[in-house]
């Protein structure tokens, strides 16, 4: 009886102890992850890279959701830039927030006239269909205007955060669809987000380069970015307030394989926190063909994060050799 006790002791910590293996996502090639939680379920909205793409060929958003971060299930595309009367090309990095029973996807799309824009679409289920409540662009601001990244804090204000290469930010209403105030920029200093090492970017001077994703825990606010210069890493800046001023604290995830973005994606989910992120692991992969990766993020007493390493995709592969990296 004792032997039978220890066996199903032992069987239950492996099973336990099984997780998803990397990249998370192998039905598609996707990037720029951006996990929601909801009712006890986590939502991985995603881009989607085409296949055999030689250069950034991106017309949609997916949908991965899992209860257990094992098991998880494919819901196809859930919006397209096709879906925005003003939107030309260029789905890129998206972002689903819930408030109060409705779903806001913010989404940076290329216009008619070649501009950047973010956009926002909205949907009474996390699963859709989300409609464009403006019929323009929600943001119309630069060029930069790219990878937004929304948060709501304990208080109930709300902020977009974007940009590339600058960090911009606003206060959002409470309807989610309009801006309260003026937007700023955060101060790209050193002390905000670290010397850039390498070659010399008159408009780069910091390692911030573009993906900002917003995290509050235990009343600090986290600024995790993709961070150059190319290939990119995974940096960040903590701060006592979600409008900075922001103190670098480094690498959280250093460069590995050969996609040469990456774009953070950090949650919470039924106690434990976790760092998605894309890399070129799939067969086939590379800078333009991504996969998106997840590994758990443990946290030191200062509330600084434990530096992570990728954990090993399927091909034990990081990816193929990319034409834009020289
Ligand atoms: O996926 C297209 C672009 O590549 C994103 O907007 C950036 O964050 C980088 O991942």
């Amino acid at each position: 009886f004792r032997i039978l006790i220890i066996s199903v002791l032992i069987i239950g910590t492996v099973v336990l102890q099984v997780k998803a293996q990397n990249p998370v996502i192998q039905t598609s090639y996707t990037a720029d992850p951006a996990p929601m939680v909801y009712n006890g379920k986590l939502y991985l909205y995603t881009s989607h890279d085409e296949d055999e793409s030689t250069w950034f060929t991106m017309n949609d958003w997916r949908l991965y959701t899992t209860e257990d971060m094992v098991n998880w299930t494919d819901h196809g595309t859930v919006l397209s830039y096709r879906d925005f009367s003003w939107g030309k090309m260029n789905a890129w990095a998206p972002q689903c927030i819930e408030r109060d029973g409705k779903f806001y996807m913010y989404v940076p799309i290329t216009d008619r006239d070649h501009k950047n824009g973010i956009g926002v679409a909205v949907a009474d289920s996390p699963y859709g269909p989300f409609i464009d409540p403006l019929g323009k662009p929600l943001i119309s601001n630069s060029m930069a205007d790219i990878d937004p990244t929304v948060f709501v804090d304990d208080d109930g204000q709300a902020y977009l955060m974007w940009g590339n290469p600058v960090c911009y930010y606003v206060k959002l209403n409470e309807d989610m669809i309009s801006l309260d105030g003026e937007i700023g920029q955060f101060p790209n200093t050193m002390e905000a987000f670290g010397e850039r090492q390498g070659k010399e970017d008159p408009r780069r001077p910091t390692t911030y380069e573009e993906g900002p994703w917003l995290y509050k825990r235990n009343n600090l606010y986290y600024l995790l970015f993709a961070a150059g210069p190319l290939p990119e890493h995974i940096g960040y800046s903590t701060s006592n307030r979600p409008t900075g001023p922001w103190e670098y604290q480094g690498v959280l995830m250093p460069t590995e394989g050969k996609s040469f973005t990456n774009h953070p994606g950090m949650v919470d989910f039924k106690g434990k926190t976790y760092l998605f992120y894309h890399n070129g692991a799939l067969p086939g992969g590379s800078g333009f063909t991504r996969s998106v990766c997840v590994d758990e993020v443990k946290f030191n007493d200062d509330g600084t994060i434990v530096p992570m390493k990728m954990s090993a995709g399927i091909t034990r592969s990081l990816g193929t050799i990319n034409p834009y990296i020289k």
